[in-house]
């Protein structure tokens, strides 16, 4: 219902965090920017992200989750994407399965960004039991992006704190499929003194990697821009493999106008710099 021939609708699952950049914040105006008619559900409304500030407001949305998915239901909006990031702990997950088996059809694609954990740590408030709740997510997703942390987490395994190499990182997807995980892309893969990201494509049943100079620059959101640049190309039709070296592309460009800023910018990407060159060319 109410869809256009011209733009793919995707729905973002995730809080807002009012400053910082990241989440829903950096979501629409990416998605916007690639074409694509944006629908949010916010999960949460804090006053800021958890990195690095103290003393933040966070109003827990989850008592809205189902009347807003009914109403949608009801009214017969539906969706080519269902993305979900940053969820509340507790019975929030169970409510978005619910709301995810409500809102889709055999042509929704649903992408899970389990954002919960980075640098071998749990962000504020989250714990083993969101991890594995959040590994159920995977599981029923079609692509999940969990960065190394959160992979090891959804296992419940050790981060290896003393580095890794790449079998390591070979073998920890191929757990995650083993677990029941389809696609899946590894983001912030950091070694052999490079940076960049490991997939596996289960619908071509094939792996792929991406690494480029390393840069040193542990910025919030980073994912949140990765995934949602990467879910922009696949919505515009690239294969996961080609969306997930774009979206790298993108996020290595924006890390490198941030960095000479990162005194004055510290929470966030600098990436309403770069956003123009995410706009489809004519005839893209
Ligand atoms: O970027 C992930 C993210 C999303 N939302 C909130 C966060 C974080 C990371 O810390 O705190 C509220």
């Amino acid at each position: 219902m109410y869809r256009t021939p011209i733009q793919k609708r995707v729905l973002t699952v995730e809080d807002i965090s009012c400053f910082g950049k990241c989440s829903t914040t950096v979501a629409l105006p990416i998605l916007s920017a690639m074409g694509h008619e944006t629908v949010i559900l916010p999960t949460a409304v804090l006053s800021t992200h958890t990195g690095g500030f103290t003393g933040y407001t966070v109003r827990d949305l989850t008592d809205d989750i189902q009347p807003i998915s009914e109403h949608w239901k009801k009214t017969g909006i539906g969706f080519d994407c269902i993305y979900t990031g940053y969820l509340c702990k507790g019975r929030q997950v169970s409510l978005v399965f619910d709301l995810i088996d409500r809102l889709s059809d055999e042509n929704t694609l649903l992408v899970v960004d389990p954002a919960m954990a980075d640098n071998g740590k749990f962000y504020w408030g989250f714990d083993a039991d969101h991890a594995a709740d959040m590994m159920r997510l995977c599981q029923k997703s079609a692509v999940a992006t969990p960065n190394v942390t959160e992979a090891c987490f959804m296992l419940g395994e050790e981060y290896p704190a003393g580095g890794y190499d790449r079998a390591y990182i070979d073998a920890l997807i191929r757990r995650l499929v083993s677990a029941g995980c389809r696609s899946v892309v590894l983001t912030s893969v950091n070694c052999d003194g490079k940076y960049g990201i490991v997939g596996y494509d289960a619908k071509e049943n094939k792996n792929f990697s991406y690494f480029h100079e390393r840069i040193d620059a542990p910025i919030h959101g980073t994912g949140d821009v990765f995934t949602s640049v990467m879910v922009g190309y696949i919505l515009s039709g690239k294969t996961l493999e080609e969306a997930s070296r774009l979206a790298a592309d993108y996020v290595r460009e924006t890390v490198k106008v941030t960095f000479p800023y990162l005194d004055e910018h510290p929470y966030g990407l600098l990436f309403e710099k770069t956003l123009g060159r995410l706009i489809p060319k004519d005839g893209e």
